[in-house]
């Protein structure tokens, strides 16, 4: 059985929280189950990672979630889309910031024909503490229906790298194409895989790059779908694929994981989050099939 089945399942041992959210536990950990005419989905309240988005007409989610994906405490989830706060990276430690790996508070939900929102807090709290000194709040909005947009809200007294790190599910990692990137990148792979188109991307190795100029539109191809992934204040996308020999070694991907997912992350990378301790710094995405 896939492990969205298995996540939907657990429903059956869940509490309302509302007509079309459920709170279960999956593994170690506590998530939101969302059913809704529109679509289903879970959230993890560690790292208020939403797991995986299925549209309701699409049996292939269109954000992906790691077949071999591990459910425990203090552990980063593999799939969907992980908040990576407020380092990108190695830009400190634990690697991607610790937001993905603590827990996040309900603050609201509401739902109704066209769908479910979800906002989710994080303050500076004891589980914090010994990875970050200074006092924050971060905000994460989650709105799901016939698309699905996700806002990062977050105001403190100091600069911040982040990326919402989304997992997009694909039918054929070959036949991908992705438009709109702009033409300027960082590359992080030891061995560049050259666009040979400019402004376009395909994959035939591992892919690891921050693009720094992305158009506000990007278009994930792959033949059989079109996913438009649309930019709110933020002009950095990652794009990352791990290719064969990465995925096999890397116990939470597992074997030709690579061929079903590709990373396109609306970031705030080379263009940093300069937040204030008043007044919330916002930046997302939205995600729909066209
Ligand atoms: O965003 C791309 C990236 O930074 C890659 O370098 C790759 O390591 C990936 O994220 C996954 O990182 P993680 O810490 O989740 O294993």
């Amino acid at each position: 059985m896939s492990i969205i089945q298995r996540i939907l399942d657990t429903k059956a041992a869940g509490h309302p929280l509302s007509q079309s959210v459920y709170q279960s536990l999956f593994g170690e950990l506590p998530i939101l189950i969302i059913t809704h005419e529109t679509g289903s989905a879970a959230i993890s309240l560690q790292g208020a990672q939403l797991l995986f988005w299925r549209s309701a007409n699409q049996s292939t989610p269109v954000i992906w979630l790691s077949e071999n994906a591990l459910f425990k405490k203090g552990t980063a989830i593999r799939g969907g889309i992980p908040v990576c706060w407020p380092w990108f990276g190695k830009l400190g430690d634990p690697g991607h910031g610790f937001a993905r790996i603590v827990d996040w508070k309900i603050d609201s939900i509401n739902e109704n024909s066209h769908g479910v929102s979800v906002v989710l807090s994080l303050s500076n709290n004891q589980q914090t503490a010994p990875y970050f000194s200074k006092a924050f709040d971060v905000q994460l909005k989650i709105d799901l229906g016939h698309t699905c947009q996700v806002e990062l809200s977050c105001r403190g007294d100091f600069d911040a790298t982040s990326a919402l790190h989304t997992y997009f599910g694909i039918d054929d990692i070959e036949n991908v194409i992705i438009t709109g990137l702009g033409d300027h990148y960082e590359e992080r792979t030891q061995v560049e895989n050259k666009p040979k188109i400019s402004g376009q991307l395909n994959f035939s190795q591992e892919v690891d790059r921050i693009y720094t100029q992305a158009e506000t539109h990007i278009m994930i191809k792959d033949g059989k779908r079109t996913i438009r992934l649309t930019n709110i204040n933020a002009h950095d996308v990652v794009t990352w694929n791990p290719w064969a020999e990465k995925s096999k070694t890397t116990t939470d991907l597992g074997e030709n994981s690579y061929k079903k997912m590709v990373c396109a992350e609306t970031c705030r990378i080379n263009h940093t989050l300069k937040l204030s301790p008043s007044d919330y710094t916002t930046y997302g995405f939205k995600v729909e099939l066209i």
